[in-house]
């Protein structure tokens, strides 16, 4: 192995080797313990060491780093305490994720970590949103995020690169090539000779490098960092290197020839620089032994606060139900207290100045100087206002800039708000939401269009994998909102037509709100983005053009978590949302004879119970009623709990009624037998009549 130690100063290369060899270290320990049963799992990156290491020195120490499971060297690299390392390994309490999370699926703010998640390559669009808040920031940073060549294969790390070209964004992707993807040798994992030649299909530059040469390493990244801070684009890294352990330490190693293991003990990143540093005088036997007896006292001395006797894994002594009531407030962020008078007039409220903003000219008609707003307008207006509240607030969605959008609703906006903060995007769903999170990191909010709500499937994982859970795990907040155009009775077939609130519903950490007038489409879409968890907003396509309302010109929300009385009565109660709400009160207006008591939920996650318990005592009779399909739908979990905790009120059982089971098909008559309103009248019926 050849190095070149370029303008190094010994004492740079000394510490190095220090920090190279600290993960090793830490690692043996931690190996030692699994065998003890002191902690459960363990992903080793033996081996692969001067790739985390050479690539965290080569960056600021404030520039964000995505890494995956084999990157402990990142986590030494920016100096995080040990003894907290140990705890969070641990799954203790006071660890980086309070005992949420295992190995490393952790992130630390204060070390600009983002953790992972299992899924690999949905860390790599993160990279991207960071990216380009430095880029809009105007600052000299990159970000670097890591992939394994198995990771490679998925159509994360497609998207990803693709935007980073697209966008000329400063991210450095490293591949760290190292022969296996579990048990999957490369051969069996692509077929191009070198991973880096993809960088060519991405129009952007790519270089492969010798992985386990730490000063290769460092010198390249350090390198191109300045490339993409001052060509303002992304870059391509191969390490070629190679696993010395199984993929985590039960699942062994026995499908790899031991030549390999021979073959690659020779080219250990440590010994080798070891040896470097010898031979050039750097070091000797005697400072080699001082330096690993200094990490060695660290290291025992950093985890013995952890380690209890019985290797305790976490604190109970709360009590269960104490520690649910947390686990519970840790679902989402709070909103800080400084925006909660937001409204009262505009005010730049972030500091982030993002430059060439053009003048806003945005006029508002004056006060009672209009008449109602359809809700495309209402929608529309809650995302202007917002977009001059926040000047942190970026606009992202297919098609949304000089086009306007596939209905038209941010039309006019580039030249308002300028084509940095509303930006066409490749299409790409889970990529555009990666990079809503990563925008997050730096202190942005996103309003992410869905072209439809159908397509949200293929940016499924990132909403709710990365977006609904990261406060709970690591204390990192996703400010996105994903607007979401839904619904049928529009002819448009089942892949733009669908609802799927329910998928939604499901997920702690999202919130979803579903308005059902002109008035609530504004004030939920300000309220969903002043909050500062994930919110899937939803807006009927059917009701863009045909309902209006009166909307208050300034600024001002509706609570989430808050269900409307639409009107109140006595025979029987329908609970609903979105186009249920237009059905219900049409049914109504039909029926004199029957008094109706309706409640509109507007929000979904998480239901307004207090509302609910109301209507139910009002009537004595709940039907259930939405657009999407009857089983697993929200109506099934509202009924449940009217059951378990209204059932002194109900005079009869509570129904439902739903869409038919199937797709949406596309045949106007058959989309109305489809839909839950054809079944509106006998529903009625039988309950009354119950
Ligand atoms: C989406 C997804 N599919 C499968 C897995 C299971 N899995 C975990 S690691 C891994 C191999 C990853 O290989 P590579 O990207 O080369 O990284 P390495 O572990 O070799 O460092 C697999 C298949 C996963 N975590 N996520």
């Amino acid at each position: 192995m050849q190095f070149d130690r370029n303008f190094l100063s010994n004492e740079t290369l000394i510490e190095l080797y220090k920090k190279l060899l600290f993960p090793r270290m830490i690692e043996e320990k931690m190996l030692l313990l699994l065998r003890q049963g002191k902690i459960s799992k363990w992903f080793s990156g033996i081996g692969q060491e001067a790739i985390s290491v050479g690539a965290t020195y080569a960056l600021q120490p404030d520039e964000w780093i995505m890494p995956l499971h084999r990157n402990l060297g990142v986590f030494t690299g920016r100096n995080m305490p040990l003894h907290k390392l140990f705890q969070q390994w641990q799954g203790a309490e006071d660890g980086y994720s309070k005992g949420r999370e295992r190995s490393f699926h952790f992130g630390s703010k204060e070390h600009f970590i983002c953790g992972m998640i299992s899924h690999l390559g949905p860390q790599l669009a993160i990279a991207d949103g960071v990216s380009l808040a430095y880029k809009l920031k105007k600052q000299q940073k990159v970000s670097l995020a890591f992939t394994g060549e198995g990771g490679t294969s998925e159509g994360d790390f497609h998207e990803a690169l693709n935007v980073a070209a697209v966008w000329d964004l400063p991210v450095i992707f490293i591949i760290e090539n190292n022969g296996y993807g579990l048990s999957t040798p490369v051969s069996e994992q692509y077929r191009c000779k070198n991973l880096v030649d993809k960088a060519i299909g991405f129009g952007i530059e790519g270089v492969q490098i010798d992985g386990n040469n730490i000063l290769s390493v460092y010198e390249t990244i350090k390198g191109i960092r300045e490339y993409c801070i001052q060509n303002q684009k992304p870059y391509l890294v191969e390490c070629m290197t190679f696993r010395m352990r199984g993929h985590e330490e039960a699942s062994g190693i026995k499908y790899v020839p031991k030549e390999m293991f021979e073959q690659w003990i020779e080219k250990d990143p440590i010994k080798n620089f070891e040896r470097f540093l010898m031979e050039e005088g750097i070091l000797t036997n005697p400072a080699v032994a001082d330096i690993r007896n200094e990490i060695k006292q660290h290291i025992e001395q950093e985890i013995k606060q952890p380690l209890t006797p019985e290797g305790k894994i976490y604190n109970g002594s709360a009590g269960g139900n104490q520690i649910n009531q947390r686990e519970l407030k840790d679902i989402y962020a709070k909103r800080s207290t400084e925006n909660k008078n937001i409204g009262s007039k505009y005010t730049e409220s972030s500091g982030i100045n993002i430059a060439s903003q053009p003048d806003r000219k945005f006029e508002f008609p004056p006060s009672g100087d209009r008449g109602p707003l359809r809700f495309i307008d209402a929608i529309k207006e809650g995302l202007q206002q917002s977009m001059l509240q926040y000047p942190n607030l970026i606009l992202m969605g297919q098609d949304i800039a000089e086009y306007g959008g596939a209905f038209k609703i941010t039309e006019g906006f580039v030249n308002e708000f300028g084509k940095e903060r509303v930006r066409n995007t490749p299409l790409c769903e889970s990529a555009i939401v990666g990079a809503a999170l990563g925008l997050s990191l730096e202190g942005f909010k996103t309003v992410m269009e869905m072209q439809f709500a159908d397509f949200v499937t293929v940016g499924f994982n990132q909403i709710i994998n990365n977006l609904a859970k990261i406060h709970y795990r690591w204390d990192q907040n996703a400010d996105v909102v994903i607007r979401m155009p839904t619904g049928a009775g529009v002819g448009a077939g089942p892949f733009h037509s669908q609802s799927n609130e329910a998928w939604f519903a499901h997920t702690p950490g999202l919130k979803v709100v579903y308005p059902s007038t002109s008035h609530d489409a504004k004030g939920l879409l300000m309220a969903a983005i002043n909050d500062p968890n994930p919110v899937m907003y939803f807006e009927h396509k059917a009701l863009y053009r045909s309902i209006t309302g009166v909307v208050p010109e300034e600024y001002y929300e509706v609570e989430i978590g808050k269900a409307r009385q639409v009107r109140t009565g006595h025979d029987v109660s329908i609970i609903t949302y979105g186009m249920g709400v237009i059905w219900a009160t049409e049914y109504a207006d039909a029926h004199p004879e029957i008094s109706i008591d309706i409640l509109d939920l507007r929000t979904l996650l998480p239901l307004d119970y207090k509302a609910i318990r109301t209507s139910v005592n009002n009537t004595g009779k709940v039907l259930m009623l939405h657009e999407d399909t009857l089983t697993g739908g929200i109506g099934g979990e509202v009924a449940a709990w009217i059951v378990q905790n209204c059932f002194e009120f109900l005079d009869a059982p509570v129904m439902r009624c739903a869409s038919l089971d199937t797709p949406v098909p596309f045949n106007i008559e058959l989309e109305k037998s489809f839909l839950a309103k054809s079944r509106l009248e006998e529903m009625i019926q039988k309950l009354i009549n119950y």
